[in-house]
């Protein structure tokens, strides 16, 4: 790495990395009953930075007995709307506080830019805390005008009202785990539900921490607690167990099947937001330099790692070999280094095994004569980096068409007009988002409710908001989080009807 550039490491994180780690339940730390362990690595050096807990199934047990005790308690579930406002709002401006500690654990437990972790993971989750914490005092039902005429005479009112649908169990990828990790925790808490957490097994650092800042901003015991350990067992221990009511999975559309089978035994609630392969279609009116940007940003953000990102452009022929040299320059322009480097612009990727997949896609194009453009050399270290690479005009069956590759990778592909473009974009069985690169309104308002995905931008790809739903289409999952009916999802409905 250029030592020069490298963000000094704070101490608070340093000593944060070194501590023996434990389970967060019932307010605080806890020992393990397991005696296994499961190590962090750096993913800009390979090297192994932290050890933490492969919870057992015992483990998972007194997690979700905590949760429930304290939901059933009611020291949360019936708390003032404003009083869980209060403590939320308190916990993102403790967020705000820690916003350098949280951005450098984020950047060194899963290899991202920090200049990606100070300004999205930390700035953007602290936006969705605000918005989510608002939404604990907009919780409302209807009343309801009955025709129920018996006996003779007799008149009934009714009312529906929300209450929060019991202990969560949130499920973690390894992504973006501090902000897909407050999308499980904070709608659970604005409704008033009490939640177990699994991270990633590969990234858990920065929602352990998170949990501490829960506690101090007043949430209380056993409402918000966090197991560590691999899915196989932690993960279908927390997911299958009777005591959980909802769960919030994001991950990868085998697992999320996996967990929503066995869920159904229950009729356990159950959002899944599943991956992408998500289709850009740039039309010949396109704004190149617009195109280019934007493209550039929504592919290799993150390496690729996003389930929005854009992964498959379809561009119309009369500008297809401009904007193929346009990207080019774009790709062989991107330094690669560290995360913790802010002048690198491509950075390692989460995992050596995910390293390993994305190569083996690579190969497999590489090996069937595919044009692949690479950028820059990875450094030559051990850690986890995939040079960033374009994919011209590959065949429709090849593997990186058709799979979530989730890396530094997109295809561009010639077609010869919209119509063929759209029918390219939906010949998937993902449904995640999709993009429109037009300057012509009355083409977008045509294209766009025929686009089989749950975001659709104009001129833009990737940009999402806690505003805005966001969920999928088809094998991209089921359920939609953010918006003002993010909290329906956790909590129930109940008519409540009054004769009178
Ligand atoms: O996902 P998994 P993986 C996609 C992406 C990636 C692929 C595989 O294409 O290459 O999925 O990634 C937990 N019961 N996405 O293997 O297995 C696991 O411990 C309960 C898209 O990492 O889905 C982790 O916390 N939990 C995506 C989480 O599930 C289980 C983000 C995700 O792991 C479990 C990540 C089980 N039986 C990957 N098995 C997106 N939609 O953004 C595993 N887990």
């Amino acid at each position: 790495m250029n030592q020069v550039n490298r963000v000094a490491t704070l101490e608070r994180v340093s000593s944060f990395l070194k501590r023996n780690h434990g389970l967060y339940i019932d307010g605080g730390w806890i020992s393990a009953q397991s005696t296994d362990t499961l190590p962090i690595f750096d993913p800009s050096t390979g090297q192994q930075i932290s050890t933490t807990i492969d919870a057992n199934a015992y483990d998972v047990e007194r997690a979700v007995t905590s949760a429930h005790k304290a939901f059933v308690s009611g020291v949360w579930s019936r708390r003032l709307p404003a009083e869980r406002e209060r403590i939320l709002l308190r916990y993102a401006d403790l967020l705000e506080q820690h916003a350098e500690e949280l951005a450098q654990l984020e950047t060194l437990e899963q290899g991202k830019s920090i200049n990606v972790s100070r300004a999205f993971e930390v700035a953007c989750t602290l936006n969705w805390m605000r918005y989510t914490a608002g939404l604990a005092t907009k919780i409302s039902g209807r009343t309801l005008d009955l025709s129920i005429s018996v006996p003779e005479g007799a008149r009934y009112t009714a009312y529906t009202r929300k209450e929060p649908v019991g202990v969560v169990a949130g499920i973690v990828p390894w992504n973006f785990p501090l902000m897909i990790g407050m999308w499980k925790v904070m709608p659970a808490l604005a409704a008033g539900c009490s939640i177990v957490i699994k991270p990633s097994e590969i990234t858990p650092l920065t929602l352990m921490r998170m949990a501490e800042l829960a506690t101090e901003a007043g949430v209380p015991a056993g409402v918000f607690n966090v197991v560590t350990g691999n899915g196989a067992v932690c993960g279908k221990t927390l997911t299958s167990h009777p005591l959980i009511s909802k769960i919030s999975f994001t991950g990868s559309t085998a697992t999320g099947k996996g967990i929503a089978r066995s869920a159904i035994d229950r009729l356990t609630r159950i959002t899944l937001e599943l991956g992408g392969k998500n289709p850009a279609i740039v039309l010949k009116d396109a704004d190149p330099k617009q195109v280019v940007e934007g493209l550039m940003m929504a592919s290799f953000l993150n390496q690729g790692q996003v389930c929005a990102a854009s992964s498959r452009i379809y561009v119309e022929a009369p500008i297809f070999d401009q904007l193929v040299g346009d990207f080019e320059s774009a790709v062989k322009g991107l330094s690669i280094g560290a995360g913790m480097d802010p002048t690198s612009q491509i950075n390692a990727v989460a995992s050596k095994a995910h390293q390993r997949k994305v190569e083996s896609y690579l190969a497999e194009a590489n090996a069937l004569n595919a044009e692949l453009i690479r950028g820059s050399a990875a450094p030559n270290n051990e850690g986890f980096y995939v040079s960033p690479t374009l994919v011209i005009n590959p065949d429709d069956d090849l593997s990186l068409t058709r799979d979530e590759v989730f890396g530094p990778v997109v295809t561009l592909t010639r077609v010869a007009d919209a119509e063929e473009a759209l029918a390219k974009a939906n010949d998937t069985e993902y449904g995640l988002t999709a993009s429109l690169w037009t300057n012509s309104l009355s083409t977008a308002m045509d294209l766009t409710p025929r686009i089989e995905a749950g975001t659709v931008w104009v001129n833009s790809h990737t940009l999402i908001d806690a505003n805005m739903p966001f969920g999928g289409f088809k094998q991209s999952g089921t359920g939609r989080d953010f918006g003002v009916d993010w909290l329906d999802a956790f909590t129930e409905t109940k008519s409540v009807c009054i004769r009178h």
